[in-house]
C-alpha cells in the first residue's frame, strides 16, 4: 500500500502498534520513500517504544539512504516552516451562530445553502469512499479506576507531569521545595497546578502553585500588564511563572504568565484529496423537541449530489436525550425507555448514506457513566446502533480523519469555563472562544470537583498532549467556529427545539445547523436544516 499520505502512514504504524508524533508522521509521507522511511524509522525507535517521535525518524532518515525531506521541496508542507499556510488567516477569527441566521454561510464559501427538498431522498451519488479513521487516545475497555483516594493522587500527578513537560522547554523549573533556598532576590522560575487563587487586601492576585514537591505562592501585582491573565485561570490547570524571590525568599513577584497552550505557528495537517466533514452533535433523539423534521432534511442532503465529497459524520455526544438526566426530564420525554430511545436513534442514523463513515464518542445525556473520561457505548448499545458500523469511543477523542486530527469532547467543562471566566473571554454566544480556552490550558476539563465530573484513570486522558488540527465539541447547544493558533474549534449545535427547561435557564439553542468541514482546506461552511 503507497503511503504517501499521513493517514495511511498513521494506519500502517497503528497496525504495527505504534503511536506516532504528528511530525514524525509528516515526515515520513514527506520522503522520498515513505515505505522505506517507516521500516528504518521503526528499527531506531527502541524496542520498548510505544511512540514513534519525529526525532527517531529523522534519526532514521540521516542514517539511511533515503533522502532527508527536507531536501524535498516539492511545494507543500513542511513541518520546520514557520510560514503561515494558505488557509491560514489570523490567529483568531471568530464565528458565532448569529452570522448565519439568514441560512449558511462559509469562511470563504461561495455555496448557496438552505433548505434541501425531500424529493431528492435516496437519489444516488458518486461512490464516497472513506477511510477507517483512525483513534488515539480512546479509553474504552482500558477503565481501572475505582474512584480511591490514591487514584485521583495518581491521575494529578500524571497530569502535573505531562503539563508541566508541555512547558519545561520554555521554563527552568525550580520545584517548590527548593524555591526558599534560593534567596531573597533570586530569579525563579516554576511549574504548577493552581491549587487557589485569592485576591489580597490591596487588589494583588495571590496564586498558590503546587508541584510534586509542595506549594509556593506567587504574587501578580494589579498593575502589571498581564495581571488580566489571572482572570482566564481556572483551578487545578497547570501553568509556569517566571519572577522574582521576595526579600524574605518567601513569595515569588510574577513577571510572567506562560501557559502550554499552542504555538502561534501551529500548521495544522490537512486531506490531500477534496473530502468533507459534517461535524454534529446533542441530536437528543427521545426528546419531544428532537428536530426530527430537521434531522431527515439534512439526511436527504446528504443523499444529494452536493454532498457526494461527506464522506464522514462525526458526532460528539448527546445522541439521545436520556433518562433521569435533570428533575422534571420525564414530562418532556417523547419515549422513555432508554434503550427505545437509542433503537429510535439508530433508524434516524440509517437515513444517513450507508457509504458514509460514522465516529461517535458518548456526551452527558448518554447511556454511559457520566463522569470523563466516559468510555464508548456498551456491547448492548452498539448491537442497537450496528447498521451503520460506527466506530464508538470514548469522550474525549483524538480521530485522525484523513490525515487531520479532530480532537472530539462533548463539552462538559465548556459550562464551567463560560462561567469562570469573563464574557469577552467565554460565552454561550462565542462558545468556540470558551474551546480556544481549553486549547490554551491543553486539557479539556482542567477544573475538578465542579460541574465537569472527573473519574481517576491510570493516565489523565483529559490532558491534549498533541495538538489536535480541528477541535469538535457541542454539549452547549449553540454554534460557533473560529480559529486559534490555526486550530479550527467548532462546536456544533444540536437537533433539539427549546426545552422548557432551557428556557428557565435562559438557554437560546442553535438548532439544525450542520457544519461541514473541508478537511482538504478546514474552511468550515454551515447549512441550516430548519
Ligand atoms: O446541555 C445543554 C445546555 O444546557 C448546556 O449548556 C448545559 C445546560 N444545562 C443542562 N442541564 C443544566 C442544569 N441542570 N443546570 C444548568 N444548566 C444546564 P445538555 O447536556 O444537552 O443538557
Ligand atoms: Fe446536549
Ligand atoms: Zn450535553
Amino acid at each position: 500500500m503507497p503511503l504517501e499520505t499521513s493517514s495511511r502512514v498513521v494506519q500502517a504504524l497503528t497496525r504495527r502498534g505504534y503511536n506516532a508524533e504528528r511530525e514524525a508522521v509528516t515526515l515520513i509521507a514527506e520522503s522520498e520513500t515513505p515505505e522505506l522511511a517507516l521500516e528504518a524509522a521503526i528499527e531506531t525507535a527502541p524496542g520498548d517504544a510505544l511512540v514513534l517521535t519525529a526525532d527517531h525518524v529523522r534519526e532514521a532518515l540521516e542514517t539511511d539512504p533515503v533522502p532527508d525531506p527536507e531536501q524535498i521541496d516539492d511545494g507543500t508542507r513542511s513541518p520546520e516552516s514557520t510560514a503561515a499556510t494558505s488557509s491560514a488567516t489570523d490567529p483568531e477569527t471568530d464565528h458565532s451562530g448569529s452570522s448565519v441566521s439568514t441560512g449558511a454561510t462559509g469562511r470563504e464559501s461561495p455555496h448557496d445553502t438552505g433548505p434541501v427538498p425531500s424529493e431528492t431522498e435516496g437519489s444516488a451519488v458518486g461512490d464516497r469512499s472513506p477511510k477507517t479513521p483512525v483513534v488515539a487516545n480512546d479509553m474504552t475497555g482500558a477503565s481501572t479506576g475505582t474512584g480511591a483516594y490514591d487514584e485521583f493522587v495518581g491521575v494529578f500527578r500524571d497530569r502535573y507531569e505531562r503539563l508541566s513537560g508541555q512547558l519545561r522547554g520554555r521554563v527552568n523549573h525550580r520545584p517548590a521545595d527548593s524555591i526558599e533556598a534560593m534567596g531573597g532576590g533570586a530569579d525563579v522560575e516554576t511549574i504548577g497546578l493552581v491549587n487557589d487563587i485569592r485576591s489580597t487586601a490591596s487588589g494583588h492576585w495571590l496564586i498558590e502553585l503546587e508541584d510534586t514537591t509542595g506549594t509556593f505562592p506567587c504574587l501578580v501585582m494589579k498593575d502589571r500588564d498581564f495581571a488580566d491573565l489571572v482572570d482566564e485561570l481556572l483551578l487545578d490547570e497547570c501553568i509556569a511563572v517566571s519572577g522574582t524571590l521576595a526579600d524574605d525568599a518567601g513569595i515569588v513577584f510574577v513577571d510572567a504568565i506562560h501557559f502550554p497552550d499552542v504555538p502561534r505557528t501551529y500548521r495544522p495537517s490537512t486531506a490531500d484529496r477534496h473530502v468533507q466533514a459534517a461535524l454534529i452533535s446533542d441530536v437528543h433523539v427521545g426528546s419531544q423537541e428532537f428536530l426530527a423534521d430537521a434531522w431527515g432534511r439534512f439526511a436527504d442532503w446528504l443523499h444529494t449530489e452536493e454532498a457526494e465529497h461527506v464522506e464522514y459524520l462525526l458526532l460528539a455526544g448527546d445522541m439521545v436525550e436520556g433518562v433521569g438526566v435533570y428533575p422534571g426530564q420525564d414530562e418532556e420525554l417523547d419515549i422513555v425507555d432508554i434503550y427505545e430511545q437509542y433503537e429510535a436513534f439508530s433508524e434516524h442514523l440509517k437515513a444517513v448514506p450507508g457509504d458514509m463513515e460514522v465516529v461517535m464518542i458518548p456526551g452527558n445525556h448518554d447511556a454511559v457513566r457520566l463522569a470523563e473520561p466516559q468510555p464508548g457505548f456498551d456491547e448492548e448499545l452498539r448491537e442497537i446502533m450496528s447498521a451503520h458500523d460506527p466506530q464508538i469511543v470514548s469522550n474525549p477523542a483524538m480521530v485522525n480523519v484523513e490525515g487531520v486530527n479532530v480532537l472530539m469532547y462533548h463539552g462538559v467543562s465548556l459550562d464551567e469555563v463560560i462561567a469562570e471566566l469573563p464574557e469577552e473571554k467565554a460565552s454561550y454566544d462565542e462558545p468556540h472562544k470558551a474551546m480556544y480556552q481549553l486549547l490554551k490550558k491543553r486539557h479539556v476539563a482542567p477544573q475538578f470537583g465542579g460541574k465537569t465530573r472527573v473519574a481517576p484513570e491510570e493516565r489523565d486522558y483529559l490532558v491534549i498532549d498533541e495538538v489536535p488540527d480541528v477541535f469538535h465539541t457541542g454539549h452547549v447547544h449553540k454554534l460557533g467556529w473560529g480559529k486559534y493558533h490555526n486550530v479550527l474549534a467548532v462546536n456544533s449545535g444540536c437537533w433539539q427545539a427549546q426545552t422548557d427547561f432551557q428556557k428557565s435557564v435562559n438557554i437560546d439553542p442553535d438548532v439544525a445547523h450542520a457544519p461541514i468541514l473541508d478537511l482538504d482546506t478546514l474552511d468550515m461552511t454551515v447549512r441550516k436544516f430548519t
